[in-house]
């Protein structure tokens, strides 16, 4: 019996039925994974007790030498992973490091560009309802309204126009890739800085299946927990430049003391995404995606975009006739969990969304691969075209726990 079970069995029966949880459904969420059991034992380390308000070196308290090797540790992984000259690993989230980076780059009321959050941008992009929205003149572009991908040329001609003081690039809901050079080309002729937030696909560039931002952005922001299967967090990555605004502007600029014990788990992340099986595991994200992909369009099912070169799928749900939430609940209830967003262009509420986001990062962590991936794809377009049926989510939920069983998840059962 656990420490934690027998002095706190209400909580402990809580991560119990969650630990059920991940292991008989299907977790599709794209921007979640599951981080492995050394990332979770650092994560839960004695790193959790200690205060380091400052950086390694320059410390507001003392008794951080162990500290200081950390976060140097954690600092030098991340350099040397991401190619890039400066990294500092202290923000606390996603949100957190976006909110770094525009302290360190930019002035309340400049002009920046960034894609609309309901075409797959981000809240700290520029939503009205966000910070930053409200500090920043944020300027939206969109996706072509045809091809609904980017469009570098009307980009271009849109920054011209604006004269923005920054760009974003890097996206939560784009299943295609994105083209960082094109972006700098754009940001230097508009006279912008050119900030990639590399959330969502960190993990394939860490290991070479999407481009590079690192010799084209100034600044770079990421979570820890997305496709580079680390604890939940932060990370910015920038030129030499814009090392010192940067380090002021996480720490005193935006928070106080770090969180070690999450630094601890992405140095250990960062040295798991730094080997040869990682960059395998990559590569079957991708290919995951694209089996996954292939098989709902076959099903009837209208993706965004005609498809995706990532690890993610954002489907058009009223081509099966339901709304993007419609399709969340019934797949919930099939346990295979996902979630709406809005498409391009849609012309549903955000809360009730036309589109339904998959990701394969998950799956792929607990070592499923194509043939799987179709399995999966006969469930999804079985469940979304009955939705209501009699017994369709019920049958179909008991087939998924015994069919997710047997792959071991990382962190929970045996594998890593
Ligand atoms: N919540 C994240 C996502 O799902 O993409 C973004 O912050």
């Amino acid at each position: 019996m656990s420490v934690l079970s027998q002095r706190d069995p209400e909580i402990a029966a809580i991560i119990a039925d969650e630990r059920v949880r991940q292991v008989e459904t299907l977790e599709m969420i794209a921007s979640e994974n599951y981080a492995s059991a050394a990332v979770l034992e650092a994560t839960g380390s004695v790193f959790t007790n200690k205060y380091a308000e400052g950086y390694p070196g320059k410390r507001y308290y003392a008794g951080n030498q162990h500290s200081d090797r950390l976060e140097n540790a954690a600092i030098d992984r991340a350099k040397a992973l991401f190619g890039m000259a400066h990294a500092n690993v202290q923000p606390s989230s996603g949100a957190e490091a976006n909110m770094a980076a525009y302290f360190a780059t930019i002035q309340p009321g400049d002009t920046v560009m960034g894609l609309n959050l309901d075409q797959g941008g981000h809240l700290t992009h520029g939503s009205p309802v966000n910070f930053s929205g409200r500090l920043y003149n944020f300027v939206p572009y969109t996706v072509d309204r045809e091809s609904e991908a980017l469009d570098l040329a009307a980009i271009r001609r849109q920054a011209l126009e604006c004269k923005p003081k920054l760009i974003v690039a890097g996206y939560t809901a784009y299943p295609r890739k994105i083209d960082f050079a094109g972006f700098k080309e754009v940001a230097k002729e508009a006279g912008a800085l050119l900030m990639v937030d590399m959330s969502h696909i960190a993990g394939l560039i860490a290991a070479g299946e999407h481009m590079s931002p690192r010799d084209y952005a100034d600044i770079i922001t990421t979570t820890t927990h997305k496709t580079l299967r680390g604890p939940r967090g932060g990370m910015i990555l920038t030129t030499e430049e814009w090392a010192e605004a940067v380090d002021k502007a996480v720490f005193p600029g935006t928070q106080g003391g770090p969180h070690l014990h999450t630094i601890a788990g992405k140095a250990v992340a960062f040295g798991e995404a730094a080997t040869p099986e990682f960059k395998a595991y990559a590569r079957k994200i991708v290919e995951n995606a694209a089996a996954l992909a292939d098989a709902l369009q076959s099903g009837g099912l209208r993706l965004v975009s005609g498809g995706t070169d990532n690890h993610l799928i954002l489907a058009d749900c009223n081509s099966v006739g339901i709304s993007g939430l419609k399709a969340q609940n019934a797949l919930q209830g099939a346990g295979i969990i996902t979630n709406k967003n809005t498409i391009p262009y849609d012309t549903r509420s955000p809360f009730v969304g036309s589109g339904l986001r998959l990701g394969t990062p998950a799956l792929t962590s607990r070592g499923m691969g194509a043939d799987e991936m179709k399995r999966v794809a006969a469930w999804i377009l079985r469940v979304l075209k009955d939705p209501d049926g009699d017994g369709v989510r019920e049958t179909v939920r008991k087939e998924v726990a015994e069919f997710a069983r047997p792959f071991p998840v990382p962190g929970i059962t045996d594998a890593d």
